[in-house]
């Protein structure tokens, strides 16, 4: 895990630290009533935990990605059997150039939101937009040019399908759909926060974003992802939720 890419000066990660946060991860989604399907570890892959970033679903389809990062690309194949035993699995097509991290983007209800940043171009977010159009015709795409954080749902994640929270940190290129709640720049490592049935999963140590999840769910379940933000992962990336 510490040989993956970085954009944080955090150290190196304490595996056997992130494999106890992993574990409280999944017990926490089997709390929920999630049914969790384990990969595979690929020791080869030392970015392959942010699962979420190799594929978009929605309705019952996989749109796998193309990373814009060449070396995680392998995770894209590794992910799609496993994908394929569940549901309709498409490619994501577009130009030979597209590319596209799934943590860029963000479903907030009809709103389809889509980061252009170092790993996600415009050629991969119109080609997500026109796959996922066939699949849920009323979705409204916007495509939000971004600069600051490595993902834009690094910056900006849903508490609720109307109201947005949002790390100060991010530099945003286009108006977003919905109110966004900004969190104080200390706590703006917090503003990933995951959304499980009824639950809101959210990051241990900001009292930002516990308060703001409060008035937004009946559940919030404060998670301590330490040694996973050290490779700029947080609660969205461990998995793909459908
Ligand atoms: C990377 O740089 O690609 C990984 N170390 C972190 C990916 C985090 N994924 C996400 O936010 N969806």
């Amino acid at each position: 895990m510490g040989e993956g890419l970085t954009t944080q000066a955090l150290g190196r990660p304490d595996v056997e630290r992130a494999a106890a946060q992993h574990r409280q991860y999944v017990d926490a989604l089997r709390a929920e009533g999630v049914e969790v399907h384990r990969l595979p570890a690929l020791p080869s892959l030392p970015d392959s935990p942010f699962v979420e970033d190799t594929a978009v679903l929605h309705r019952g389809v996989a749109v796998l990605t193309r990373p814009g990062a060449a070396a995680r690309r392998p995770e894209v194949d590794a992910v799609r059997p496993a994908l394929e035993r569940e549901m309709e699995v498409q490619e994501l097509g577009g130009p030979v150039d597209a590319t596209l991290d799934a943590g860029d983007v963000l479903l907030a209800g009809r709103n389809l939101l889509i980061g252009i940043s170092t790993r996600t171009n415009r050629g991969g977010a119109e080609a997500l937009a026109h796959r996922l159009r066939a699949v849920d015709p009323e979705l409204r795409a916007h495509v939000v040019p971004f600069s600051g954080l490595l993902h834009f749902k690094s910056g900006v994640t849903a508490l609720r399908p109307d109201a947005l929270v949002g790390d100060p940190r991010i530099q945003l290129g286009a108006s977003l759909p919905a109110p966004v709640h900004w969190l104080p720049a200390a706590e703006g490592f917090a503003a990933n926060v995951l959304p499980v049935n009824e639950a809101l999963f959210v990051l241990a140590g900001s009292p930002a974003v516990a308060s703001l999840a409060h008035r937004y769910a009946a559940k919030v379940v404060p998670l301590d992802l330490s040694e996973f933000r050290k490779m700029d992962g947080s609660l969205t990336c461990l998995s793909l939720l459908w």
